[in-house]
């Protein structure tokens, strides 16, 4: 399937956005206003962009601690992202949960999971209602987490349930700071995928294009009752694992190799040389997209923190 020169310039505005943002919070967490550790998506972002360019508003998401490219190629607002980050009022849940934790329902963002492999679990338990009410659910996760053993349990079970649930392995070829060859018996995550019974293969993640064939054809085939389906998104993170990892076990010349074929360059790339687009418009995309970020920045930074005594609207009680 080839996509057409408005979605995948639409795609482009928004892998851009991903990458301002990443780029910005990377700042912000230098300078001090943002505490923990934060998972930077830089390099990643043709797997959420393009799979959540398949989606419908009202389906569902649910993501990892690397979740704030899924979370804003979903639709939450970089303000309310950024906020959220840095602990203010004004984010997506009262800068009370922080990047590892954010839930936004109002864009059908389940939640940004620590717990690897939260995420599969999570959207299969979404997906049984979701089947009901005619929705899809997305799974994000990382190929660290197809060996957990919630991987194999809700792949079985989304199967034999028939439910609509995509499940999208990002293999970036880390877990944590480990290769995931040293510790993936067989090598072949899709592979694994399929012994469960459900349509499966790898597709290039850092080409945006043949993330959203995937992911129409997965989407479709959910939401048409035929039950969930697998991609692994075989890409790679341009940084260490978190803000508090320099990346140094990684060999050298291999995130070169990865630079060269960064997702965001090869749109532009494409865009310009198979679809007509004038270097004019592309750099006026770039232009908006970043001064959207940078005022979303400037609004979170304003913000006011929450009141600590103050019971948040989203608290819930059993
Ligand atoms: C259940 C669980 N075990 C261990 C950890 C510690 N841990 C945090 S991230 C990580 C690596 C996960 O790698 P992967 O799933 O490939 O995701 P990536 O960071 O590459 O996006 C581990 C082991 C955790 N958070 N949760």
């Amino acid at each position: 399937m080839t996509a057409d020169t408005a979605t995948l310039l639409d795609g482009y505005g928004r892998m851009l956005l991903l990458r301002y943002f990443e780029e910005a919070m990377q700042r912000l967490f230098l300078r001090g206003e943002i505490h923990g550790t934060v998972h930077l998506y830089t390099g990643q972002e043709a797997v959420s962009v393009g799979v959540c360019a398949a989606l419908e508003q009202g389906d569902q998401v649910a993501a990892t601690y690397r979740g704030h490219g899924a979370a804003l190629a979903k639709g939450t607002e970089p303000e309310a992202l950024a906020a959220e980050l840095m602990g203010r009022d004004t984010g997506a849940c009262g800068g009370r949960a922080g990047s590892m934790n954010v839930i936004d329902l109002d864009h059908g963002l389940l939640g940004c999971f620590g717990i690897v492999g939260g995420s599969i679990a999570t959207a299969t338990g979404a997906a049984l209602t979701a089947q009901r009410e005619g929705r899809v659910v997305v799974a994000f996760f990382g190929d660290g987490a197809a060996n957990q053993a919630y991987f194999h349990e809700c792949l079985n079970f989304a199967q034999v349930m028939h439910l609509p649930v995509v499940f999208v392995c990002e293999n970036n070829g880390y877990g944590e700071f480990t290769p995931m060859a040293q510790v993936t018996a067989g090598g072949d995550i899709a592979a694994r995928a399929a012994t469960y019974g459900m349509p499966s293969g790898k597709v290039d993640g850092n080409d945006l294009e043949a993330v959203i064939g995937a992911a129409t054809q997965a989407v479709n085939g959910a939401r048409a009752g035929d039950g969930p389906s697998f991609i692994e998104a075989l890409t790679y993170r341009h940084l260490g694992h978190s803000k508090s990892d320099p990346g140094a076990y990684r060999p050298e010349g291999e995130l070169d190799s990865w630079l060269q074929r960064d997702p965001i360059v090869l749109l532009r790339g494409r865009l310009s040389a198979q679809h007509g687009v004038e270097d004019e418009q592309l750099d006026a995309v770039e232009r908006e997209t970043q001064e959207r970020i940078n005022h979303a920045i400037e609004a979170a930074l304003e913000a006011p923190y929450p009141d600590p005594d103050a019971r948040p609207a989203t608290e819930y009680a059993p």
